[in-house]
């Protein structure tokens, strides 16, 4: 039997606060824009807000490198107005989580300005500190995620700190408990306020191999992969379960981790503690590698609809009963689902739609991604220098100094670029798309003179009104949440079809994942034609006694009992 939980029933919808809407004229989103958004997003469906990190930073990594974990950062207001956007959700019958980065902190965070400056000092031991190896090299050869190494030399002190991330996100040392009971302090203190969960940041990264070994050599040449030795580490289980002691159990909450190369085995095992909740669900990256080659997100792949397939059976029956799954496409790391999965130019409404379709059919807790409602596609800069977004910026300065031509690494840049994502909300078709009155501080997507909120909530036939429609199916048939998930027609190369089965009721779907003309035999043993049809985004469904023809990207959801 399904456990029924708040969260599962849930839609989520992810903020990126900077690039939401600016309340007050200074390029940047805030809290109060946020605030002014509200009951666009309850119209939209949602039931939990997640936002992205709002806390004090100096913004190396827009804000998930964290200089003060109990107050707000200044370009995005005060506490009070974060006290009052809490309080504007709940008012709304929403619900907020709020993103938990504790790898690392800021170089600019209190701990580790004191940790840095000598040997001895109480703090030192916050992070962690290694001697250089051989003739002053790195402690291990590590490459970080940014590119680069892992580690630092500080002179101060003669020692190398260790950082996953940029030079400016020192991770933090959880062998040491009183820097985990400060973390756990500091959940508790925004629990108390009234926040309902944490998403976690790389939280399976907090517990390193203490042998610090090399890696093997990257494809990349230069570096050594350091995964092996700091994801799901030994310690990590006893973490999360002390973090469970300490305050998750405490309290009613949803939680999400977000973990790189986890797998089913380790969500099942996370996710309870004799009946307690622990990690309720996992962001798994399985997806984000479909298209790209070696684990290399700028190497591109073509996508095989087959591998999609076996990523979502894999975790779908892997959890049935056992976990839960968090279902996204797009997140502020990522392209734009559209221009990713979908088709971003002459069927840009019809695939949208079509991805809408699988997310919110699929079992787990769906998160929309800010924009992903209107179709916003990746955007093309043409010049690195309008870009913000430090791992892009790193790339581009790595490979050009490789000597590889500009224009290859820009293409690159294009495709998968954090900042895609990142770009503004598209509100109306003013001046920076209504999202600033003042020069943003990334540049607007030039396409929203044609698309933006305004004008999709005034288009029946809009991505937004279909994300709507689609939310209220869902929420009206508790099959497509509880339901347990059966592919069929398994073989096809680009139809994408599954049942969704929970007592009673029961669900077809069917989705053409590609952009041609189709006709296919279905395999059930009713005919189509006396079958409910609950939505589409054709006008109509061309049926004949065995199956149907499907147009590029057409998806469709039946009632079969
Ligand atoms: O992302 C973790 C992570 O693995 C990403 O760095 C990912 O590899 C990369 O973005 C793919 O391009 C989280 C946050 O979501 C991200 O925004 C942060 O930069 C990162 O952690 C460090 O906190
Ligand atoms: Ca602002």
């Amino acid at each position: 039997m399904i456990k029924k939980r708040w969260w599962k029933e849930a839609v989520v919808y992810q903020i990126y606060p900077r690039s939401f809407y600016d309340s007050n004229q200074d390029g940047i989103g805030d809290l109060k824009g946020i605030i002014e958004k509200l009951d666009y997003i309850e119209d939209l469906g949602i039931d939990v807000i997640w936002l992205c990190p709002i806390y004090k930073s100096p913004n190396a990594d827009n804000g998930y490198d964290i200089s003060d974990y109990k107050s707000v950062m200044d370009e995005f207001g005060v506490l009070n107005d974060l006290e009052r956007l809490i309080e504007e959700i709940h008012k709304r019958s929403m619900k907020v989580i709020f993103d938990l980065v504790v790898n690392h902190t800021s170089d600019e965070h209190d701990w580790f300005i004191k940790s840095r400056n000598s040997l001895d000092n109480e703090y030192r031991d916050y992070y962690i500190w290694r001697e250089g190896k051989d003739n002053n090299k790195p402690p291990t050869n590590w490459e970080s995620f940014f590119g680069g190494s892992t580690w630092t030399y500080d002179s101060k002190t003669d020692q190398y700190y260790l950082h996953l991330f940029a030079e400016k996100q020192p991770d933090l040392n959880w062998e040491n408990k009183e820097v985990r009971f400060n973390i756990y302090d500091m959940m508790r203190w925004w629990l108390d306020k009234g926040i309902d969960g944490f998403r976690m940041d790389v939280i399976n990264m907090i517990s390193k191999d203490q042998g610090f070994p090399d890696g093997d050599k990257t494809p990349n040449g230069d570096y050594g992969d350091g995964k092996p030795y700091f994801l799901n580490g030994p310690c990590l289980y006893e973490y999360i379960k002390e973090m469970g002691e300490e305050v998750l159990f405490n309290y009613d909450i949803m939680t999400v981790g977000e973990t790189l190369d986890f797998g089913v085995e380790n969500a099942k095992k996370f996710s309870e503690v004799n009946g307690k909740e622990l990690l309720d669900m996992v962001f798994h990256f399985e997806l984000m590698s479909v298209d790209c080659r070696d684990e290399n997100k700028w190497r591109k792949k073509d996508i095989n609809l087959q591998e999609i397939k076996r990523i979502y059976k894999k975790w779908n029956q892997g959890l049935y009963e056992k976990g839960w799954n968090a279902i996204y496409l797009g997140n502020h790391d990522q392209p734009r689902i559209v221009s990713r999965f979908g088709n971003d130019e002459k069927y840009r409404k019809k695939s949208a739609k079509m991805l809408a379709t699988m997310m919110l059919t699929m079992p787990g807790t769906p998160f929309i991604y800010q924009g992903e409602e209107i179709g916003m596609t990746n955007v093309s800069f043409n010049d690195i220098g309008k870009y913000r977004d430090i791992e892009t910026i790193d790339h581009y300065r790595i490979e050009t100094n490789k000597g590889r031509s500009k224009g290859r690494v820009m293409k690159e840049i294009h495709r998968v670029s954090r900042d895609n994502a990142r770009t503004p909300m598209q509100w109306n078709d003013d001046l920076n798309a209504g999202f600033t009155q003042s020069t943003p501080w990334i540049n607007v997507n030039s396409n929203y003179k044609e698309i933006n909120v305004e004008k999709s909530i005034n288009d029946p036939d809009s991505i937004y009104n279909y994300y709507q429609n689609m939310i209220k199916i869902r929420k009206n048939n508790l099959g497509l949440i509880y339901g347990k998930y059966k592919p069929i027609l398994e073989e096809h190369n680009s139809i994408f079809s599954y049942i969704r089965k929970f007592n009673e009721d029961k669900y077809l779907i069917i989705i053409n994942f590609f952009g041609q003309n189709l006709s296919i035999e279905i395999p059930i043993n009713k005919k189509l034609k006396e079958i409910d049809l609950i939505i589409s985004n054709y006008k109509d469904a061309i049926l004949n006694d065995k199956g149907l023809s499907l147009r590029p990207y057409e998806s469709l959801m039946f009632k079969l009992s």
